[in-house]
């Protein structure tokens, strides 16, 4: 069963994980190296054992697909993953003169009069990054990000190379290549100007008996915050690319790098671990457009019964 697999590798990171520390002082248990696999036949791989918000993952996903890296549309779709990375290099700006945000991230955590001021610094910042054009230029774009590497990869040459577009027309034509490969992961976009350096670093397609199968490679997974929403992100994109190229789905296979659990999640992962699952939701797609026309009116989920949200602190 598809999200048995998910419950296992968190027992198994509970049991066996390392007690390590780690770049955010969070503190985790981790394993290096684990293996999903999950068929897409049996339904789409949303966890039921607790709530995750799909909408937050077509509109980004959708967003990585047209190649776009500002957070203008991601606002437009009322999801606001991506903001914090903005807005940091808003307020690091000569051109900031509200009050002093340097760590926002924690300390709004620590500081509630500091939190006050902080969300009405961010709710500013959205509504010009809405509204303003040229603040929206200079401010919303997050640079390399993924977007920029699938859709507009960088070379040495001044050329760009549209990697997405490469892997659909390969699967079209030579199906039994082994080389249908997407990566995020851009050296020389790394040490500078990038905030988070991908996750979900590279990913490769296969083609047998008629079905598209995809396999992930991600380097760092936070599996209680992050996983679940990864999965469902890289399901949805199996079923795009095989709409868009005449296949049934496949598997999704996912494979991580360091596997952790965040010391600070410990409880939540138990609450979780003793709920039962229901049935998978299926996900549809509106027939006969291009993967490039595709709206997030365009993906609707059906059938979807899941336990309630559950909360935890994320790791910055
Ligand atoms: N993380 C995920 N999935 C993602 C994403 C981040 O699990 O899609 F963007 C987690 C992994 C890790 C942290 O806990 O975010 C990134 O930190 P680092 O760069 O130190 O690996």
């Amino acid at each position: 069963v598809n999200e048995q697999q998910y419950l296992d590798l968190c027992r198994h990171v509970l049991a066996n994980g390392e007690k390590k520390s780690d770049r955010t002082n969070t503190g985790t248990y981790s394993v290096f190296g684990a293996q999903m696999r999950f068929d897409l036949a049996e339904g789409f791989p949303l966890l039921t054992t607790k709530k995750v918000n799909v909408r937050l993952i077509v509109s980004e996903l959708l967003w990585f697909i047209h190649g776009d890296t500002n957070i203008r549309y991601l606002l437009e779709h009322n999801n606001n993953i991506w903001n914090e990375w903005a807005f940091k290099r808003w307020v690091e700006s000569e051109n900031y003169t509200g009050p002093d945000m340097t760590d926002f991230g924690n300390r709004s955590l620590v500081d509630a009069t500091f939190n006050a001021e902080y969300k009405e610094q961010m709710a500013i910042f959205k509504q010009r990054i809405l509204e303003d054009d040229a603040f929206m230029t200079q401010y919303g774009d997050l640079g390399p990000v993924y977007g920029k590497q699938w859709r507009h990869w960088q070379t040495s040459r001044g050329e760009t190379i549209d990697q997405l577009k490469d892997v659909i027309e390969s699967l079209k034509t030579n199906p039994d290549s082994r080389r249908h490969i997407v990566t995020a992961w851009n050296p020389e976009d790394i040490p500078s100007n990038m905030a988070l350096p991908p996750c979900h670093a590279m990913f490769q397609f296969y083609v047998a008996n008629g079905k598209l199968s995809c396999q992930l490679y991600q380097r760092s997974a936070d599996i209680f915050l992050g996983v679940p929403f990864n999965i469902a992100s890289y399901s949805l994109l199996v079923h795009l690319i095989a709409n868009e190229v005449g296949l049934d789905v496949g598997e999704f296979i996912h494979t991580l790098g360091d596997a952790h659990i965040y010391q600070n999640h410990l409880t939540q992962v138990e609450e979780q671990l003793s709920r039962e699952m229901y049935p998978l939701p299926e996900i549809n797609i509106t027939e006969g457009k291009s993967l490039f026309e595709l709206t997030v009116d365009d993906i609707t989920l059906v059938g979807y019964d899941s336990h309630p949200p559950i909360k935890a602190p994320i790791a910055v």
